[in-house]
């Protein structure tokens, strides 16, 4: 494959959608072309998995639905979005991936490494992202920053050791992966936060 596969994650208000376009521009402006999207989500059916796996807050979920959702939106994004773009030389660069339910549907609901390791292989086989950007925070401010805008989804109801759990998880991704991780400290001042992403992004770009 041509193209270069990244992705950003963290937990919730970390500042992901916040620092997408800025990522884009600084992959464009050293001659890129990148295509962004999401997960879940990033295809019209993989949208609408996306609407049911954030919403059912008042009647819940079960964890192995949820995990079963999560991969059932991703192998529609991977066979229409991510595969042909990285096919065609794009860039990819996706707000949340597989590590995603690695740190919430393992780390948070405790379900075990095993059975997402086997579906991940079954659904994306060996490819893996070449670059992943954690945004971390203690989870109390990210909640807070979150907390300023509409009404929680499914997700944003947990409670506070939820996301710890998730935050643990992802730090434990990040020190299991330290060729693909940057971890950015996202609890500083956002042109601090971009300044390092910048950085990151220099250095993938000279190896690249
Ligand atoms: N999920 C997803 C799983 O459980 N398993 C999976 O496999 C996958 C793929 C939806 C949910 O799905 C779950 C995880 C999620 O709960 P999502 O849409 O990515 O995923 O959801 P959120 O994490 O909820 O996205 P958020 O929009 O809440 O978080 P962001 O994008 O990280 O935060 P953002 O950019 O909207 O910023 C939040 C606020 O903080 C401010 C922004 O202006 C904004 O107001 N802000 C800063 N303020 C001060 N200093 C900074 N440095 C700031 N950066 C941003």
């Amino acid at each position: 494959m041509k193209g270069r596969f990244i992705t950003i994650e963290g937990i919730e208000g970390v500042g992901k959608t916040t620092n997408l376009e800025f990522i884009r521009h600084t992959l464009e402006a050293a001659g890129k072309p990148v295509v962004v999207t999401r997960e879940p989500g990033g295809t019209p059916l993989g949208e609408e998995i996306r609407s049911l796996v954030l919403g059912h807050r008042d009647d819940g979920m079960a964890s192995d639905t949820e995990l079963l959702l999560m991969f059932a939106a991703r192998a529609e994004h991977l066979a229409r979005v991510i595969r042909p773009a990285l096919e065609a030389g794009q860039w990819v660069l996706s707000d949340r991936f597989t590590d995603a339910t690695y740190a919430y549907q393992g780390g948070g609901r405790g379900i075990i490494k095993g059975r997402i390791s086997v579906l991940e292989q079954w659904v994306q086989g060996d490819l893996q992202p070449d670059l992943t950007l954690l945004l971390d925070l203690p989870v109390t401010l990210g909640l807070t920053r979150a907390g300023r805008r509409s009404a929680p989804d499914r997700f944003e109801s947990e409670q506070t050791a939820f996301f710890e759990r998730v935050r643990q998880a992802y730090l434990a991704l990040a020190a299991q992966h330290p060729g693909r991780y940057r971890v950015i400290d996202a609890s500083q001042p956002l042109d601090v936060v971009q300044h390092t992403i910048k950085h990151a992004l220099s250095d993938f770009l000279a190896a690249s």
